[in-house]
């Protein structure tokens, strides 16, 4: 019965929670949570809602963040008073301690809250590929990839990747873990760096001590001592600025493609940073909506189940654009959307002027200068190509 309603399709579920929108780092703070709303509402107003199984999300318990976070930590994140509220003189070290109420990582109102649904959305998400009733599930709302066991990270809190990841392993051998922010996905790295089970792979803009976090370098490729298991197990694709779709996806391909053969993994958890677009306001590539796209399209038809997190983008149009478009090719009708926003879209000034799934000669942003010879990105395949004979199974 079930294959007269859907027909060969892949069955895709959306996690979001309305509530995570209705949240602010802070007037000028590039984290904006209403690019989520922007992003609902494109995927709405091109009918594609009725293509998927659709979720508002539950909160993550108490109990679920501690499976990876420190109960201290946990314990001052759901009591931490907000930036406007009086300081607490009883723990003069512990925003310190755990990165919290700088810049990057401020504590306003209902951060616990905007945590908590984060995660939760992502734990939905992974529980749907457990019980293997979604083929794709998507949860914009994840992809905080920076958050640490016991600290706050770049505008990140709550690891919802790493609890995502957990949870998949309850039910799956081996996970694949692919990260195209444009930032290094050091928090996953970091969590699953001694296990043979979890490959982390993390595209990225490299330039240490200039650009943020500072650590994936070409040589990170998880503990040196080959008696430790996770030894080979993560990868690292660093980038200069500019870099363009052809070369983005001749490298994606070569580097996913290889990955599956020799790692065989059971699922894939793919990290969708849009700020690894041209145009963002903290990017520096020159991907286009297109390019982004393809990266979900190559893991789409390896044919293992899949589950798509966000994670950063600060040009909050380009971040709707691309994920909508996203959302379109995991349902499969990319090649059946109108090329100009729905008349009806709310938010349609945002698009003013601009068509929503660009034609192709559309370009996103200024493109920047390409500072990536071909020559380096063969060293990089080769070198990457080379760790993968260390891992089979
Ligand atoms: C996943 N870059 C997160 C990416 C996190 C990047 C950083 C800012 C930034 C913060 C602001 C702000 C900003 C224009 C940009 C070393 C510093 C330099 C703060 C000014 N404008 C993700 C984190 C990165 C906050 N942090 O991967 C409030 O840029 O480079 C740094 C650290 C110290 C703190 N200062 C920046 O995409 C979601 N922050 C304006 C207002
Ligand atoms: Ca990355
Ligand atoms: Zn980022």
């Amino acid at each position: 019965e079930y294959d007269i309603v859907r027909p060969k399709g892949k069955t895709v579920s959306f996690h979001a929670n309305p509530e995570m929108e209705k949240h602010h780092f802070g007037q000028t703070h590039p984290m904006k949570p209403w690019r989520l709303t922007l992003t609902k509402s494109l995927v709405t107003s091109y009918g594609m809602t009725f293509a998927m199984d659709n979720y508002t999300t539950r909160t993550a318990t108490y109990e679920e963040l501690n499976s990876f976070h420190a109960s201290d930590y946990l314990d001052y994140l759901a009591t931490a008073p907000p930036e406007d509220q009086p300081r607490d003189v009883d723990n003069p070290d512990k925003e310190v301690k755990f990165n919290l109420g700088g810049s990057d990582c401020p504590l306003f109102h209902g951060l616990y809250d905007y945590c908590s649904m984060s995660a939760g959305s992502s734990l939905d998400a992974a529980r749907k590929i457990c019980n293997q009733q979604s083929d794709i599930a998507i949860a914009w709302g994840g992809g905080l990839h920076h958050a640490k066991r016991s600290e706050a990270s770049g505008f990140c809190y709550i690891n919802d990747i790493v609890l995502g990841i957990l949870q998949l392993l309850r039910c799956y051998p081996r996970v694949l873990y692919i990260d195209i922010d444009v930032h290094h996905g050091d928090g996953v790295e970091e969590a699953f760096f001694s296990t043979d089970r979890v490959m982390t792979v993390s595209f990225h803009k490299y330039q240490p001590e200039v650009f943020f976090p500072g650590t994936g370098g070409l040589d990170d490729n998880g503990p040196k001592s080959e008696h430790n298991q996770g030894a080979h197990h993560a990868i690292n694709v660093p980038l200069n600025d500019g870099i363009t779709d052809e070369q983005y996806g001749w490298l994606f391909e070569s580097i996913i493609g290889k990955t599956n053969e020799s790692f065989r993994p059971s699922v894939i958890a793919l990290q969708c940073g849009a700020d690894s677009l041209a145009g963002d306001r903290l990017g520096r590539f020159n991907l286009q909506v297109q390019g982004h796209g393809a990266c979900v399209n190559f893991c789409k038809s390896l044919g293992i189940p899949m589950v798509i997190f966000g994670g950063g983008g600060y040009t909050p149009r380009n971040v709707a654009r691309a994920w909508a478009y996203e959302t379109a090719i995991a349902i499969g009708c990319q090649s059946k959307i109108p090329e100009v926003i729905p008349a009806h879209a709310p938010w349609r000034e945002h698009f003013i002027h601009d068509t929503i799934f660009p034609t192709l000669e559309q370009i996103l942003g200024e493109p920047r200068a390409n500072r990536n010879t071909q020559k380096r990105l063969q060293e990089i395949v080769m070198h990457v190509h080379e760790q993968l004979r260390f891992v089979g199974h």
